[in-house]
């Protein structure tokens, strides 16, 4: 997933697609960079940011997803109002995707019931100005995957079906540094909750402070950027279902490795006693080929994986 921000304030790219046109632009680009979903996004929500108006947030993404959409690309739209996925789904977005996981507006998950768009449920504390002051946790990864299981539990009343939905920990959101790392490295627990895993680490402060030079300041976000295909790669190899990133390319190549790497450990060696006919690059073909598919988005607007049925031939977790 490839971020498109029409914002003059993101942390990491602030200002430099805000033109509709400029914001479409780097849009194709990143689809050519290998991106399979591309995020459009009007409000920005770096930390201690302020609110946008509806109005304005509108005025911003509706003509970008306009045209990405229309050109066939898979758009999604990163909102926390209703009225604005609404607004969006009805220019030709597929995905909603609310950091709040449908806290900030009681409204958004009867808009997604209604609309059928796929949703991606993020971990969330409270807005910008004031998830700094919400870091208190018993344990990070069990409080993240229960207060996930809370919010698809209130979806599922508002009328949310449960494939809609995609689960992301909110790296960064109401998490400072250290906190970050143990919900990377038991992404398993989110996946006790049934649904896909999206993996938002791209450019974040937590890689800032890990990359922090010998001074110990910490490496801007476009330092941060190798960083981030690392964790592409470790999080396909764990399972995640999809990575959001600022650039594409280096996380689209670090996707396949990962899809490769996890086919090669799936068969048994080439040449062993006791293999199967399968040859070893025949079965990396088909992973690889599942899992570029995994990213994308079905007709109904729900993750082409679940529909495939793909992964229950062998048991193995989807990517
Ligand atoms: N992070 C940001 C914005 N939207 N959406 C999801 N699902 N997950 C995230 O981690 C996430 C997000 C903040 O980054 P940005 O300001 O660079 O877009």
């Amino acid at each position: 997933m490839g971020v498109v921000n029409v914002t003059p304030d993101s942390f990491s790219d602030g200002g430099e697609w805000f033109e509709p046109s400029a914001a479409v632009a780097h849009g194709l680009e990143l689809l050519g960079e290998g991106a399979d979903i591309l995020d459009v996004g009007g409000e920005s929500t770096r930390p201690g940011a302020m609110r946008v108006p509806q109005e304005q947030e509108l005025a911003r993404v509706l003509p970008v997803i306009e045209q990405l959409a229309a050109r066939g690309a898979v758009v999604s739209v990163d909102t926390t109002r209703a009225a604005v996925a609404e607004r969006a789904v009805a220019a030709g977005a597929r995905v909603v995707n609310d950091v709040s996981g449908g806290l900030a507006d009681p409204e958004m998950g009867r808009a997604v019931a209604e609309t059928g768009a796929a949703y991606v449920a993020m971990h969330w504390r409270g807005h910008a100005d004031v998830m700094d002051d919400r870091q208190e946790y018993d344990d990070v990864v069990a409080d993240v995957r229960d207060e996930l299981a809370a919010r698809m539990a209130a979806l599922r009343d508002d009328g949310v079906r449960p494939e809609q939905l995609i689960l992301d920990p909110g790296l960064g959101f109401a998490k400072a540094g250290v906190l970050n790392w143990p919900l990377l490295a038991h992404l398993d627990a989110l996946y006790e909750l049934g649904r896909p895993v999206l993996v938002g680490a791209s450019r974040k402060r937590f890689l800032g402070h890990l990359l922090a030079d010998s001074a110990g300041h910490m490496a801007p976000p476009r330092a941060r950027d190798d960083a981030t295909a690392a964790i592409s790669a470790l999080s396909a190899a764990a399972g995640a279902w999809c990575v959001r990133v600022h650039t594409v390319r280096a996380s689209a190549d670090a996707v396949k490795v990962a899809a490769a790497w996890t086919a090669a450990s799936d068969v048994p060696r080439v040449g062993s006693p006791g293999t199967s006919p399968r040859s070893a690059p025949e079965a990396l073909t088909s992973t690889v080929a599942l899992t570029t598919e995994s990213c994308t988005v079905g007709e109904q607007g729900i993750p082409a994986w679940q529909d495939s049925g793909a992964h229950e031939d062998d048991g193995r977790r989807p990517r």
